[in-house]
């Protein structure tokens, strides 16, 4: 089987060939390399919508009911779950149990359910996410929801990733005070406060609306802003998660006529960009006769007799 053909069954729906790339493009293998390169073009059309919070407040559960939603109300649309696990191979429990929770759905062919297992061999997770969302998405996925822990900058950054990031607490977690600190708040178009059928739900809510208050405090002069929304759920019995849909389609419809769409897809890609060309052109250098003086300067960048803005504009004879 040839590369190219790999890639032309995933994009006629071929289910094993979508798993094996992804594996390829997972562990940054040359393979996956070429096959990003030859989906690239699409790329850009599925709603990506980004599950998060601590563990145990019912991501999983929400992503398994919000999947099955899609399903009915938009016509059958092929659904794709990525399941982003942050921790060590080594906590297999955790990964193996959503596994189990999530496998009544992967009798619908329809939707499609992948756990990611390690950290981005391709140099962060944020990276990783972002390559395999373009695998699926160049799969004809019309909605992928990913599903990270949100615990650190680094799941703030995958959230970033997503069109629509839904922000799940529950109560009794004490999970507010840790999603303020890790800056989750500010990054939710929706709040769900799950686990409603469990007491404390009044006070997690009277919290979670108070910094929600808080963080979107700006005036953002004329520009259309979006409230976050912030609805209860249960979701192991599925109560409130049309609600959870609703919010997430009136998100899109404010996304596409403010032009945030466009936008935010546009940015990621130049800041893509950009890196890759900064990356590269220091790569260059590193390898050039050039190089040799950057321990010298160093030095005296250390020693605090050279500012790093001077010692820079040496390197790249930039004044
Ligand atoms: N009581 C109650 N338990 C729930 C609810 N939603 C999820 N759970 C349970 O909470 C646990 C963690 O759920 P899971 O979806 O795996 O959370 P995740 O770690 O955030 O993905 C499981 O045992 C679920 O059955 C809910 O609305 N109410
Ligand atoms: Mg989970």
């Amino acid at each position: 089987v040839t590369k190219t053909s790999l890639t032309e069954q995933l994009r006629s729906g071929n289910r094993l060939a979508l798993a094996r790339i992804l594996t390829q493009v997972e562990n940054d293998t040359p393979t996956g390399q070429l096959a990003l390169d030859e989906l690239f073009p699409f790329t850009g059309k599925a709603h990506l919508v980004g599950i998060t919070g601590s563990p145990g407040t019912g991501k999983s559960s929400l992503a398994n009911q919000l999947a099955r939603l899609l399903r009915q109300k938009k016509d059958q649309a092929p659904i794709a779950i990525l399941a982003v696990d942050p921790t060590s191979p080594f906590s297999g429990g955790a990964l193996l149990g959503d596994r189990i929770r999530m496998r009544d759905l992967s009798g619908d062919p329809g939707i499609f359910i992948r756990s990611m297992a390690s950290r981005g061999a391709l140099g962060g997770l944020a990276r990783t996410t972002s390559a395999l969302v373009q695998v699926l998405d160049a799969a004809g996925f019309d909605w992928i929801l990913i599903e990270t822990v949100g615990a650190g900058q680094s799941e703030v950054e995958v959230a970033r990733l997503a069109h629509t990031t839904v922000v799940v607490e529950a109560p009794g977690l004490g999970d507010d005070i840790q999603a303020i600190k890790a800056g989750i708040l500010e990054i939710a178009d929706i709040l769900v406060v799950n686990k409603a059928d469990l007491a404390g739900v009044e006070n997690t809510e009277r919290a979670l609306r108070a910094s929600l208050e808080m963080a979107h405090d700006e005036n953002n002069g004329n520009k259309p802003v979006w409230k976050p929304i912030l609805l209860r759920t249960e979701a192991t019995r599925g109560i409130g998660v049309d609600a959870v849909l609703d919010a997430i389609l009136a998100h899109r419809k404010f996304l596409e006529s403010s032009g945030d769409w466009k936008t935010r897809e546009r940015s990621r890609l130049q800041a893509e960009l950009d890196s890759l060309i900064v990356q590269s052109l220091y790569r260059q250098w590193q390898n050039s006769p050039d190089a040799h003086q950057y321990q010298d300067l160093l030095q005296k960048v250390w020693a605090h007799e050279l500012s790093p803005t001077h010692a820079a504009s040496q390197v790249t004879g930039e004044i």
